[in-house]
């Protein structure tokens, strides 16, 4: 490997040389004590910021510098970019130490959280999408008004979700999503940090423990990199559940659904229940094909209105199915709630409708360390119909910050 000058003698030198006049002595030029500081400003004496947002430190250093950044005795991170954030209205002692080709220097600084000017809402500010599957419910929760483009009909799901006085939207078949996010940062603290609100229960008659009407969707988050309000350049980031690197699990899974023709006959099945048993196609990219069927609960159309496409094709991370007809008569279903990591999967009073943000993974499942989460989006994540209670889809009945009090 070739040696290279370290970093500050090399900067050292250049400015010498600028400034000095042909006649020096070049061994002058080369510091006898290693302990130089480096030139420029590394850490401000102080930093300030309000709780719930998220400062970013980019001290001027040379790229081979290793890095350690520390609050009190606690190394908090190694990276050349330090992104703090705390929900707490205090002053951190910030330490960086830089190794350069052996060489530590040691900068002090102090980290000011303040508490915040305008009021945060802990729960969810604004619904920015909104696509479900198909399904019982869909056009009715939320309810489709004959005309709505897609940008109302988002806006009514923006309605249902926003603030602490929630309502619903049902997400439907596999892949059905809605995309939400917050007014300030989410924390990524020590556990779980967020809370996404379903209308899942225990079955009162199920024989297995944790069982009942789970619906697990998958939870995706982003974190506004760039502060600009909106999720445009950053990465999405799966919540690695409890079924994620399980082989039951299909990643990059699509499903396409085909408008079905109203005008069609319908194809009646042996179940008193079944008014069509041919009545949404669909196909999905392992070669499966089939049909979703139309209950006699819910005659509305299962398919998006204000789609005028003849079909549509949803996309993700595809869980195995959690339902089973317990009876065996198929009177009584029942769905197994996942052990972490997914919503509308658990009771809203359960630990396990709580998300930990150090779970997110990226696209290649390696675990990704976030400061804390603006955006999150949630999608149906079984392809599945549970007998007469229909598909299983994911309800989302709101979200907030565990941390912000
Ligand atoms: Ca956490
Ligand atoms: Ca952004
Ligand atoms: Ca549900």
């Amino acid at each position: 490997m070739k040696k290279k000058l370290p970093y500050f003698i090399v900067l050292l030198m250049t400015i010498l040389f600028v400034g000095c006049s042909d006649d020096d002595n070049k061994n002058e030029l080369v510091p006898e004590d290693p302990e130089v500081v480096i030139p420029g400003e590394v850490l401000k004496e102080s930093y300030t910021i309000s709780r719930f947002k998220v400062l970013t430190i980019n001290p001027n250093l040379a790229a081979n510098s290793q890095l350690t950044w520390s609050v009190n005795d606690s190394i908090i991170s190694e990276t050349a970019q330090l992104e703090f954030i705390s929900p707490y209205a205090k002053n951190y002692p910030l330490t960086l130490k830089v190794n350069s080709n052996g060489v530590v220097t040691t900068y002090n600084s102090t980290i000011t959280i303040t508490k915040e000017t305008t009021t945060y809402s802990k729960y969810i500010s604004n619904v920015l999408d909104f696509r479900p599957g198909i399904g019982q419910f869909t056009n009715e929760i939320p309810l489709y008004v004959a005309g709505n483009t897609e940008a109302v009909v988002i806006n009514t799901a923006k309605k249902a979700l926003v603030g602490s006085n929630t309502t619903m939207v049902s997400l439907g078949s596999f892949g059905g999503y809605v995309v939400f996010g917050f007014d300030h940062t989410i924390p990524n603290m020590g556990g779980r940090d967020f809370k996404i609100l379903g209308n899942a229960f225990w079955g009162s008659e199920a024989s297995e423990s944790r069982s009942g009407s789970c619906e697990p969707g998958i939870v995706v988050v982003a974190y506004d990199k760039n502060k600009n309000g909106v999720p445009d350049e950053e990465e999405w980031y799966e919540i690695a559940g409890s079924e994620y690197f399980k082989n039951t699990t299909i990643k990059n899974f699509s499903i396409t659904y085909h408008k079905p023709d109203p005008n069609k006959q319908p194809v009646a099945g042996i179940e008193f229940w079944q008014t069509d048993v041919e009545y949404i196609s669909w196909e999905d990219n392992l070669g499966n094909t089939g049909y979703k069927t139309k209950n006699v609960f819910h005659d509305q159309s299962y398919y998006p209105l204000w789609i005028a496409d003849a079909s549509y094709t949803l996309k993700g991370t595809k869980i195995e199915d959690n339902f089973y007809d317990q009876s065996g008569t198929g009177n009584y279903w029942v769905g197994k709630s996942f052990e972490f990591g997914y919503a509308d999967n658990a009771p809203n009073n359960d630990e396990a409708s709580n998300i930990d943000i150090s779970w997110a993974v990226d696209k290649n499942g390696n675990y990704v360390k976030l400061p804390g989460i603006d955006f999150v989006k949630v999608y149906t994540g079984v392809n599945q119909e549970a007998g007469w209670l229909g598909e299983v889809s994911t309800e989302v009945a709101g979200a907030y910050d565990l941390h912000l009090k």
